[in-house]
């Protein structure tokens, strides 16, 4: 028809409420309006909560922090916010990271094309006028030709199955539903429940001012010193000077990351020059010690075993009672195998008088009570219960809303057997639906991978306005050969030989016990590499039309 002619010609579609819905208006979604905009598109960002900034919006427990350096973190995109923003810390804290937020809404005057208190409940796609009609909670629609999901890879906190939980009759929270108002802890029994990062980064600091404090350790985690200090004024110039090369060298590495794994192996420098290199990254900043490693650590039994028993020591040294050292160091995973908590003086925690470490493996939380937390061999009265219990990782946030593609199927049916995406971004049967930070998309350093995977979008919808193109769904041989390689690239890495979220495991979420490959393990360079050539091919492992 005339109409379609013009939509095709223009691919603008005035028949809808907007060209693109973005849902989540954390660091992928504001991005993403800033390109959408730049495009000349009607975009709306849907936001659950009442603010900007998601993973920095919700998580504002006690101690919330980078783990990677401050200045490797925020927006590239724009030499003018790099040249104005500040970072305090080397590893800036939560409260800072928000208003870092707030400033790019407010510069970019963002906030006049997002919705806040808007969550979206269902987004359903139609043939027939090729577009999404997307339903918020409340019930309102509103449509679109393309919808973008920028809805993190952390965000649908999960609480422990446990009985009793809404019986409790004091304080509690889970770490990503803290409240806005500070919450006191002086002369106060407060449980922590988890030590996965988050965990790490609220003991160290509660243990600061709470009466008493117990942890409730499931599995403990090889946690390694952030060695954090402010910024000097100094090193504020250098850094402004150093930007082009820190972004250049985000590119380059494994993970974005700074740090990048050390050329050698383990076993091709003495034991002597090993326990040096290693004593040096346990003493410097941030996560070389994870990430920048001998290059066999994670994939060389023998190799994990040097670092992991370098580090057990380290927690003996640290911890005064030899059997809560014990308790803390891990037995059932080594070193890197799961992602470290960098932390500061979180050890020592353990020697202070009013802390008590909990194994709840031996003793298993049975219940919550009333007036605090039943265990198999023992009731502990509590005046705040604090959940660090973690999230339903990767594809919760997707299974948690009602995505219907073609011909009503649900992404959730879609992905029972496991997730399968062309390049973490596009899913087959599924047209016009773009994921930013989907499951099997390079992570690492999120910010690094969020401004490549809009750019990679913006780049797919500027190449379909320019051919007058309406319609993008994966193919299915493009889908297979990328979850293939996915598969590759994990194949022999320890890291997906443990039950942690980055292997989908999550045992508070029903059928989510069993480990999957859950993320792209490859290298960051590889994944953008992988993704470029999808593009510069014409996008031919996309049906367009
Ligand atoms: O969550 P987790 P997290 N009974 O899943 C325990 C990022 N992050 O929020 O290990 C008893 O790692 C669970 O025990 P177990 C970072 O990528 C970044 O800490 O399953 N215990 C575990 O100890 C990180 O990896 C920063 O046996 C239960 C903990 O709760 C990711 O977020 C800071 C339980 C959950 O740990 C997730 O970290 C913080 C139960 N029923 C986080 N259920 C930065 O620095 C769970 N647990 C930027």
């Amino acid at each position: 028809t005339a109409q379609q002619d013009t939509l095709s010609r223009t691919g603008t579609a005035p028949d809808l409420d907007y060209d693109a819905i973005v849902i989540g208006a954390g660091l992928s979604g504001m991005y993403q309006l800033i390109r959408l905009r730049e495009l000349g598109m009607r975009a709306r960002v849907f936001e659950a909560g009442s603010g900007v900034g998601g993973t920095w919006y919700w998580n504002r427990y006690p101690g919330a922090r980078f783990d990677s350096e401050s200045y490797s973190y925020g927006y590239s995109f724009s030499k003018e916010l790099l040249e104005e923003w500040d970072w305090s810390e080397h590893f800036a804290p939560q409260p800072e990271t928000l208003r870092y937020c707030n400033y790019v809404a407010d510069k970019f005057d963002l906030r006049r094309d997002i919705q806040f208190h808007s969550r979206v409940a269902a987004a359903h796609w139609q043939e027939a006028t090729r577009s999404w009609t997307v339903t918020l909670e409340d019930g309102a629609r509103h449509t679109a030709r393309y919808l973008i999901t920028a809805i993190g890879v952390l965000s649908t906190p999960t609480l422990p199955r446990f009985e009793g939980i809404e019986a409790f009759r004091g304080q509690s929270f889970h770490t990503a539903r803290w409240p806005h108002e500070p919450v006191d802890f002086a002369g106060k029994r407060v449980a922590v429940i988890g030590t996965g990062a988050t965990g790490v980064q609220t003991i160290q600091e509660v243990a600061k001012t709470a009466g008493h404090l117990t942890v409730f350790q499931r599995t403990p985690n090889w946690c390694a010193p952030l060695h954090n200090r402010p910024i000097t004024e100094e090193e504020q110039a250098r850094i402004k000077d150093s930007y082009p090369e820190i972004f250049r060298r985000c590119q380059e590495t494994f993970s974005c990351f700074m740090h990048t794994p050390d050329p050698r192996g383990t076993f091709e420098v003495s034991k002597e020059e090993r326990e040096a290199f290693y004593e040096q990254l346990y003493a410097s900043p941030g996560f070389g010690i994870w990430v920048g490693n001998f290059k066999d650590m994670l994939t060389d039994r023998a190799a994990n075993k040097e670092i992991s028993d370098f580090v057990a020591n380290k927690i003996r040294q640290r911890v005064k009672d030899p059997k809560v050292a014990e308790m803390l160091i891990p037995k059932n995973h080594g070193f890197g195998t799961r992602r470290v908590p960098l932390e500061t003086r979180y050890y020592e925690v353990y020697n202070q008088p009013n802390v008590l470490l909990v194994d709840s493996k031996a003793t298993p939380i049975r219940r919550i009570t009333p007036t605090g937390i039943e265990t198999s061999d023992a009731h502990y009265d509590f005046d705040i219960i604090i959940y660090a219990t973690g999230f339903d990782a990767l594809t919760g946030a997707f299974d948690r809303i009602d995505i219907r593609g073609e011909d009503g199927l649900t992404l959730k049916e879609k992905w029972a057997g496991g997730a399968q995406t062309l390049v973490g971004m596009l899913v087959e049967d599924f047209p016009n639906l773009f994921m930013l930070l989907g499951p099997h998309t390079a992570l690492g350093n999120i910010p690094r991978s969020i401004e490549y995977n809009v750019d990679w979008v913006t780049g797919l919808i500027r190449h379909m306005r320019a051919q007058g193109l309406t319609r993008a769904e994966a193919r299915p041989e493009g889908v297979t050969a990328w979850t293939e390689h996915v598969k590759k690239v994990g194949a022999g890495l320890l890291t997906n030989e443990v039950d942690s979220w980055m292997t989908g495991v999550n045992t508070n979420v029903e059928g989510k016990q069993t480990r999957t490959i859950a993320r792209y393990s490859g290298s960051a360079p590889e994944y953008r590499a992988w993704c470029d050539a999808v593009a510069a091919q014409g996008y031919r492992e996309l049906t367009l039309a």
